[in-house]
């Protein structure tokens, strides 16, 4: 039979009508657990994932792709995240795309936008810095991927950018750090003083540990923090800084690094001009990747905070249920403990990483 043109346009003006007429009934849109509007084809979603959810579903037999863009390689603790990453995701069948930033911010938004044209299913990361990343979530939002952030936060207000941030309370790893000292140095005559290596500036680590430390050891007036700078969470910059503080300053009592890998190029540096690490200089570290349980096993590292950078089966399991549209917490924190040197030595043919 031939379509007149007009009998053409009838027809599809009147396909177009059912299909708007079909959408508008929409599904329930669960989203995340920050939504709960109706999912009907006026309202905008408010998350990605409501979207995702309220799209055709996929067919049953295509794979979940993850886009996941990592940090970089600065440490012994991100080593232990990658690899933990990279089996859940082969374990729970997903098709992992995976870049690693070397710690530039550019180089993890560029990873970010090359996932959303490959229109992966999820878009997970580990955020750099706190801040800088609302324009990009922004458009992941508006392709309709869901985002995950696992490992550090970002400090956008508008919480709808991603589904959930699952990590570790940096804080609370800082706090734990301040009150071991404060209980050791709780009848000290005279001034304590202690050097800080931060972790990357800018980073949520760095920023809550130094803020958790801070907070706790203000009750011990003779706790002096006399110097603070950056060693990037790497053994080459904490050496570096290390040796700096040892020369510019006649009396350090303490040591006080964001992470295992700082905290074992100090002991380097501290080696080098001659000071038992330990003993001379009190050191406290935070992460309890194996290399610093040895350390700690050896005397040379005090005490030992440990932050969990085995996040993967956490993140797979998150993205299954955002795919299915389930609500998740905002937040999922991690769970860790801390070690002393003698109990680091018992620990430490148990550790995994
Ligand atoms: C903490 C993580 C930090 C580790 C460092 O969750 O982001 O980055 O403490 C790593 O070792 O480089």
């Amino acid at each position: 039979m031939k379509l007149t043109r007009k009998m053409g346009i009838v027809l599809a003006a009147s396909v177009l009508l059912l299909f708007t007429a079909a959408c508008g009934s929409g599904g329930s849109g669960s989203g995340s657990g920050n939504n709960t509007s109706g999912g009907s084809a006026e309202a905008p979603a408010n998350s990605a994932a409501e979207a995702k959810s309220e799209s055709a579903e996929a067919p049953a037999d295509k794979k979940v792709t993850l886009g996941f863009a990592q940090v970089g390689a600065e440490s012994g603790w991100r080593t232990a995240n990658t690899t933990s990453i990279q089996d859940s995701a082969k374990e729970a069948g997903f098709d992992l795309k995976f870049s690693d930033a070397q710690q530039k911010q550019e180089n993890q938004i560029k990873a970010i936008r090359t996932y959303i044209q490959q229109k992966v299913d999820v878009i997970a990361f580990s955020p750099v810095v706190e801040s800088g990343w609302d324009t990009v979530l922004k458009e992941a939002k508006d392709a309709g991927i869901p985002v995950i952030l696992t490992d550090r936060a970002v400090d956008s207000k508008d919480t709808s950018l991603y589904e959930t941030f699952i990590g570790s309370d940096f804080v609370e790893e800082g706090r734990r750090a301040g009150q071991w000292l404060v209980d050791k140095y709780k009848d000290a005559a005279g001034d304590v003083n202690i050097v800080e290596l931060q972790g990357t500036t800018g980073s949520a680590p760095a920023n809550d540990r130094k803020a958790g430390f801070a907070e706790v050891i203000k009750s011990n007036p003779n706790l002096k923090v006399i110097a603070s700078q950056t060693g990037d969470f790497t053994r080459a910059k904490g050496k570096e800084v290390m040796q700096a503080f040892l020369k510019a300053n006649k009396k350090i009592d303490v040591l006080y690094a964001h992470n295992d890998d700082m905290a074992l190029g100090a002991i380097q540096a501290i080696e080098a001009a001659g000071l038992k690490p330990g003993e001379d200089i009190v050191i406290i570290s935070i992460d309890g990747v194996k290399d610093g349980f040895t350390a700690a096993s050896e005397g040379k590292i005090n005490f030992i905070v440990e932050c969990n950078p085995l996040l993967g089966p956490q993140l797979m399991q998150a993205v299954r249920d955002v795919l299915d549209g389930k609500e998740i917490p905002k937040r999922i924190v991690t769970v860790e403990g801390v070690f002393t040197s003698e109990e680091a030595k018992k620990e430490l043919p148990n550790r995994k990483y």
